[in-house]
């Protein structure tokens, strides 16, 4: 189907761009309410306020949304597609209004009709697109790219139930649906135009052309179809709006008729469900692999429709393929949407004629792939015969590419059979598997990690032998956050503070917080400091009491951590630290204690039985330790429910301390820890993945690190060294473990944590017996320090100062000019 080249005619009529006075602001509310959201104003339910709020916020940003795409059209710039299983965008009016700049007149226009802007920004659903990092990080970048003015989109999908909800049931967490869609979605558009005919299973067919080449051609036995979802993405001060696009699996035949009218009302409908079973829910693994058929179908999916999409825009534009590798960068977030690769090879190959070596080379000038994690058990591999049953063609291509790949390693870098092995994209060993980093790798003209230390063990370890073979492929993109979202909308009291001292330019090049390092030991400064900090914790503490029922003062030490729950991320480590304070209290009232809150958040994935024993833990301690009257309320522990974007951006401004104590070696980066940092707190934490970054940034003096690098723990691991020393050298360690394993903490069941506490003496894989004197250790020192104000905020002020590399712009900047190859012309 050949398409017409889309020509852009400027002078099409356009309506006036909207004004935004307060006046007009009033007036639009209560047009959009009245002739949008179908209410009279004098019956108006508070869905409805910020129903009519956010279309008259989204209004606001139309015009430069079609403006930003006709530029790309019209001057041709080279596009970048972020293809991502997970964007965890969390709310987006707050952001909206933060980065066009209305934020007050909307404020006001509200309160002209007796609404409060902030209860409506909280009545917001919260997008939960993702698991964690992974997902955050990918919507911090599409922010980014539309600050630096890059034309870019993501990909990804249109989940009906993002992350599961998190509720308690006696400390044990229990998952809930999630409705982020229960009351329709004002920022999406459906574009049916847009939409791809998905296939799956069936047979390939050789197909004899005239002049006697043969073409491959696939024969799906199955098809949906995959609807566009379209949102805008605006950038800092509204520098540009891009699209963030996500699918939507649709039937065909949305009822089979046949059936319907001879009674089989339910089979009339098979067709539905099964296809939109495809976007129903976001798998809720973080880290592990989700081996199931389901996922498969997810990746293949939205990794085809994207590229069609890809492919039409591109053919529309230029009309040759060729130009691709010019014309379009796309970024593979982690394996996910790896099969990409193969579906690229078909599109070109079998629907538009190419030679396999012409398709391979575009392929891997188009491709580039980020790493995420190293961890063993999160490396996604598929099973050959499941490949063979449902996308039996992109199977015949991995061979293909496969045979390209090896054949490179024998004859020109004289590989044996142990490097063949470990680098082909088949796995021999557990039952023949696809893997597929190595897809995206060999697929791919650059592969990246995201800090330095992961992309250096990344050489060493997983690509070590794909390194050999290709070395000038494997680059580092240190990770970043959006200081817009993550100062400026999150602690707005911090950002007035700021602009008073060094005027308001940091808010369009956060590197410019440099300046506050002059004022660090100006003790007005400091006092100011500490004033805001005060007043974000009186709010923290305010929704501890409200959610709780447990009182904290804002005046006690604020110790957070809130991620994923994982034992390598060590929330064990800190919890027993805190029993073992709590013992140390009990058995010297008299000495000085700093009075601490130790504040925990996060999901545990729903199958992760260690990481739901964990946070059982916690609040079986919280229970003990804040209703034992001889603490004296000097330690409080609460365990938040729900963790989420939202959450985060209360609980953030409002710390002190930024528990960031993975075992080495495990943590690819981590954003949380430079969440942390720019707004103030200070970081405990191991010399691991971007960690170490914040350190060389803000100084050693002014970051507690402790425990074993990196190295020291493959050594220890590789000679798989018996950790009981460890507890028996610790009386403070084994101490809190007897009374954890004890039944202490659990009189209900008194075995409960026997197991969890046995495997720390027995092997203690993620090291939390080795590292507790260390950690231990360096909480006392942080107590030292505390009753050292002066000192404390002057280091504070010294993290924020510091933080400025930590800007996804930072990052974004580096891939558009190493990876893309595409100019950045905003946030100057
Ligand atoms: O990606 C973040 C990093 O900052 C974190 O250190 C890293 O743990 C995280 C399978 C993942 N790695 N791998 C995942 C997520 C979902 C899934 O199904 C793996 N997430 C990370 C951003 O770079």
């Amino acid at each position: 189907m050949a398409e017409q080249p889309l020509v852009i005619d400027s002078n099409a009529p356009r309506p006036e761009p909207r004004t935004s006075s307060v006046e007009t602001l009033r007036q639009e509310i209560l047009e959009r309410l009245t002739y949008s959201v179908g209410k009279d104003p004098a019956v108006a339910r508070p869905h409805d306020w910020l129903t009519a709020t956010i279309l008259t916020v989204r209004d606001r940003i139309m015009d430069q949304w079609m403006e930003s795409s006709r530029d790309t059209w019209r001057t041709g710039k080279k596009r970048v597609y972020y293809l991502s299983l997970e964007f965890l965008i969390g709310r987006l009016m707050r952001d909206a209004m933060s980065n066009i700049g209305i934020m007050e007149q909307v404020q006001s226009a509200l309160k002209s009709l007796d609404v409060d802007l902030s209860s409506l920004i909280t009545l917001e659903p919260d997008a939960a697109l993702g698991n964690g990092g992974l997902g955050r990080l990918a919507a911090c970048f599409m922010e980014s790219m539309a600050t630096l003015k890059i034309p870019a989109y993501g990909y990804g999908i249109r989940y009906v139930h993002g992350l599961f909800r998190q509720e308690m049931s006696e400390g044990w967490q229990v998952e809930l649906p999630e409705e982020w869609l229960a009351h329709g979605n004002p920022w999406e558009f459906e574009r049916r135009e847009s939409s791809y005919e998905i296939g799956f299973g069936g047979h390939v067919e050789p197909i004899t052309e005239p002049d006697g080449t043969v073409r491959q051609e696939w024969r799906p036995s199955d098809h949906v179809l995959a609807v566009a979802f379209d949102t805008p993405v605006v950038g800092w001060r509204g520098a540009r709006v891009n699209t963030l696009r996500l699918w939507s699996a649709q039937p065909i035949d949305p009822i089979l008729l046949d059936k319907f009218n001879s009674g089989d009302h339910i089979g009339a409908l098979e067709e539905s469900a099964k296809a939109e079973s495809i976007t129903r829910v976001l798998y809720p693994a973080d880290g592990t692999p989700a081996g199931q058929e389901l996922r498969l179908r997810q990746e293949f999916f939205f990794s085809s429709a994207s590229l069609q999409d890809i492919v039409r825009r591109h053919l529309q534009q230029y009309g040759d393929l060729g130009s691709l590798p010019d014309k379009v960068a796309v970024q593979l977030n982690d394996t996910h949407p790896a099969i990409s690769v193969a579906e690229l090879m078909r599109i070109l190959m079998d629907m538009h004629g190419m030679k396999f070596s012409s398709a391979w080379d575009i392929c891997r000038g188009v491709f580039g792939y980020t790493n995420h994690t190293l961890l063993p058990e999160a490396l996604e591999t598929w099973p050959v015969a499941l490949l063979e049953r449902l996308l039996p063609r992109h199977m015949q291509i991995i061979y293909a590419i496969n045979a390209e790949v090896l054949a490179d390693a024998r004859n020109r870098a004289g590989f044996n059979d142990g490097q063949i092995a470990s680098i082909s994209l088949i796995d021999e060993n557990a039952g023949r598997r696809v893997r597929m980093g190595q897809l995206a790798f060999v697929g791919s003209h650059s592969i990246n990690g995201v800090s330095a230390l992961h992309t250096e063990l990344m050489k060493k370890t997983v690509f070590k032998d794909l390194h050999t073979l290709y070395p000038n492929r494997i680059n580092n993109k240190t990770n970043g956050i959006t200081p817009r979202r993550w100062l400026l909308e999150c602690n707005p009291g911090l950002t007035r503070l700021i602009t008073d001292r060094i005027g308001p330019d940091f808010q369009d090049d956060v590197t410019l917080l440099k300046a506050l390092d002059a004022h660090a030991g100006d003790p007005n400064f400091q006092q100011q400091f500490a004033a805001v900090k005060r007043a974000n914790k009186a709010v923290l503490a305010e929704l501890i009491r409200e959610r709780m029922g447990v009182v904290v003062s804002p005046d006690a030490l604020f110790d957070v951590q809130i991620k994923r729950i994982h034992e390598y991320k060590r929330q064990l480590l800190n919890i027993i630290e805190a029993v073992a304070l709590y013992d140390d209290i009990r058995a010297h009232p008299e000495r000085n204690w700093v009075p601490r809150v130790k504040v925990f958040a996060g999901k545990a994935a729903p199958g992760y039985w260690n990481a739901k024993l964990i946070i059982k833990l916690i609040n079986d301690v919280s229970k003990v330790i804040n209703n034992d009257p001889s603490v004296r309320g000097l330690l409080k522990v609460v365990f938040l429910p729900n963790y989420n974007v939202s959450l985060a951006e209360t609980i953030i401004p409002a710390a002190d301390l930024s528990e960031q104590i993975s075992t080495a070696g495990m943590e690819a980066s981590g954003t949380g820890n430079m969440k942390f940092g720019l707004n103030g707190a200070l970081t405990v934490g191991t010399l691991d993945g971007a960690n170490i970054e914040m350190r060389d940034n803000v100084g050693p003096e002014n970051i507690f690190i402790f425990g074993l690098t990196a190295e020291q723990v493959a050594e220890r691991r590789a000679r798989s060294e018996v950790p009981r020393s460890a507890i028996d050298n610790s009386p403070r360690l084994k101490e809190a473990l007897e009374s954890i394993s004890s039944g202490l903490f659990s009189p209900d069941d008194r075995n409960r944590y026997r197991d969890l506490v046995g495997g720390l003496y027995d092997h203690d894989w993620f090291f939390v017996a080795r590292d507790f004197d260390a950690y231990a250790a360096k909480q006392r020192e942080i107590d030292k320090l505390w009753n050292n104000p002066d000192k404390w905020y002057s280091m504070a002020i010294r993290n924020t100062a510091n933080m400025g590399w930590s800007s996804s712009d930072r990052t974004i900047r580096q891939y558009a000019e190493d990876i893309w190859s595409v100019p950045v012309t905003g946030g100057e």
